[in-house]
């Protein structure tokens, strides 16, 4: 049973890997990112509270974020493992992520961190052309990922459920040596 968890700075293609990786492991890709999205798309009361924080390059506010994960790790489909992308990004998720786990007696097997240099982060997602992809919005959403989501990855290291993976391969590559480190 997988249970794995994507940290990386934005563009480093944790959504692009965790998709591939729900595939070969058959288990549900839960992204922070595209749940806020549609929530977005469909105007819902969180979808309208999130907006402007995504629009700027904000993290949107914890407790938002907490009762979105909460709800969705209580579907039936989780039962078999999932992967876990843009959740946790502050050490105050990740302590409430491992209270939940806890909670409903689950533990992920691997945090798995992708490592790529900041100048190709910013060109891949001006490629990419997202709305919130333009140059000041990225160059502020790297800034808040050094400061507030670089943290998590220290604190999973300490715990000894840190592996990191050079994400400044080829998509097939970054595949390849993931698959390596994981072991469902
Ligand atoms: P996310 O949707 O999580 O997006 P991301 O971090 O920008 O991108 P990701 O790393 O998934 O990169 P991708 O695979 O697309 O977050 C968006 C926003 O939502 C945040 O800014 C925040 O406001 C909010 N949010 C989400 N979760 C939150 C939370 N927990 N708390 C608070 N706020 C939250 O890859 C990027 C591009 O690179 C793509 O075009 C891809 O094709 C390309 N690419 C990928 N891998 C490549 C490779 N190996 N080589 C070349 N190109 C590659």
């Amino acid at each position: 049973m997988s249970r794995l968890i994507f940290l990386g700075p934005p563009g480093a293609g944790k959504g692009t890997q965790a998709m591939r990786l729900a595939n070969l492991y058959e288990i549900p890709h839960i992204s922070t990112g595209d749940l806020l999205r549609t929530a977005v798309q469909e105007q819902t009361p969180l979808g309208k509270k999130a907006q402007e924080y995504m629009d700027q390059g904000d993290l949107v506010p914890d407790d938002l974020m907490l009762d979105l994960v909460l709800h969705r790790l209580e579907d039936d489909d989780v039962a078999k493992g999932w992967i876990l992308d843009g959740f946790p990004r502050t050490v105050s998720q990740a302590s409430f992520l491992d209270h939940l786990l806890a909670e409903i007696h689950q533990r992920c097997n691997c945090v798995l961190n992708l490592e790529v240099p900041d100048e190709t982060l910013v060109s891949r997602m001006l490629g990419r052309g997202r709305k919130d992809d333009n140059e000041q919005t990225i160059r502020h959403r790297l800034e808040i990922y050094h400061h507030e989501t670089a943290p998590v990855i220290d604190y999973y290291r300490e715990r000894n459920q840190l592996v990191s993976v050079n994400g400044n391969l080829s998509m097939d590559e970054v595949t390849s040596e993931l698959t390596k480190v994981i072991h469902p």
